[in-house]
């Protein structure tokens, strides 16, 4: 790749018009019905796993832009005293979408003025937020087959390197290793164990712009699986810094803007990635239904496996 590559990839897998003109949902299209009744008969136990990050002030953000929950109470029980014994208690959080485990929509990124599927820049407003391609749109949809790569247990660590790039290579390497496949309509995880280092209590480097994550081969290996959302334990999907020259986040360019792909963020996959580990199945029905924010550019989500 040489500078701004990164476009004629974006334009050779464009998914721009693939689902009409009209689409806000981009690759969410790919997970159908069958594809939920499916992700269904997967559950064999009803075991559950949190892929969720505790919305508290404890969370990895050091301030500005995006700080952690704020939750204050604005009534409590012990205020009540009804003449049936009834008490009533009410709260109220504040909080960027995009402070903890979350999803980026199809408004999130674009460049050269336009996000997916050809929304100008100025569908996004200060008034109304994003009047296209909002996450409310893809909210409810999100329930169908999980695959987890653990690409941390594939190199054999405890997590991945600062910076450590995971290529379409990786992934197939690690689909081998596993026995299982991703395919059309499918969340795909993948694991590089970087969750612990927010779990270790080093928020710094948790978000640090030496994060390992996904490379740019990645882009075409998704979209050739038809993935309909991509997650990782990290905190930006992508690797960082970036090994293409003269930009800072080409995946989330590629693959938000030009796919349509949904991606999620900071998703932690410790006790689901043990699980699969003991029992050898990595294939899971996945709900990460996220909060119908109308104009949201982005969503907090408690996203659940079930096995
Ligand atoms: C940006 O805000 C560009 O990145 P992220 O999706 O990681 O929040």
């Amino acid at each position: 790749m040489t500078d701004f590559e990164f476009k004629a990839l974006g334009a050779k897998l464009s998914n721009w018009g693939r689902w009409g003109d009209d689409d806000q949902l981009g690759t969410v299209n790919f997970i159908t019905p069958e594809k939920r009744r499916a992700a269904a008969a997967l559950v064999k136990t009803g075991t559950t796993f949190d892929l969720g990050m505790p919305f508290d002030d404890k969370g990895p953000q050091a301030g500005g832009s995006r700080f952690n929950p704020i939750h204050k109470m604005t009534k409590l029980l012990t205020d009540f005293a009804a003449p049936d014994g009834m008490m009533v208690a009410d709260d109220i959080v504040i909080m960027p979408l995009q402070c903890a485990t979350q999803w980026d929509s199809l408004a999130h990124v674009g460049y050269d003025g336009f996000v997916y599927n050809g929304v100008p820049a100025s569908a996004v407003t200060a008034m109304s937020g994003a009047t296209r391609n909002s996450f409310s749109q893809v909210a409810p949809r999100l329930i169908t087959r999980g695959v987890l790569l653990d690409i941390a247990a594939l190199k054999g660590k405890e997590h991945l390197d600062f910076s450590e790039e995971i290529t379409a290579d990786d992934l197939d390497a690690a689909e081998q290793r596993q026995g299982v496949r991703a395919g059309s309509g499918d969340v795909l995880l993948f694991r590089t164990g970087w969750y612990q280092v927010f779990l270790n209590g080093d928020s710094e480097n948790y978000l640090s712009r030496r994060s390992p994550g996904l490379g740019i081969s990645a882009c075409e290996w998704l979209h050739d699986r038809e993935i309909a959302a991509v997650a990782g334990d990290n905190f930006a999907v992508e690797v960082m810094p970036s090994t293409e020259p003269g930009t800072g986040l080409p995946l989330h360019m590629v693959l938000i803007r030009d796919l349509g792909l949904t991606l999620g963020e900071m998703f932690n996959l410790e006790e689901l990635a043990a699980a699969c580990a003991q029992d050898g199945v990595w294939e899971f029905m996945f709900s990460g239904i996220g909060i119908k924010v109308t104009g949201s550019v982005g969503s907090p989500v408690t996203p659940i496996a079930i096995k």
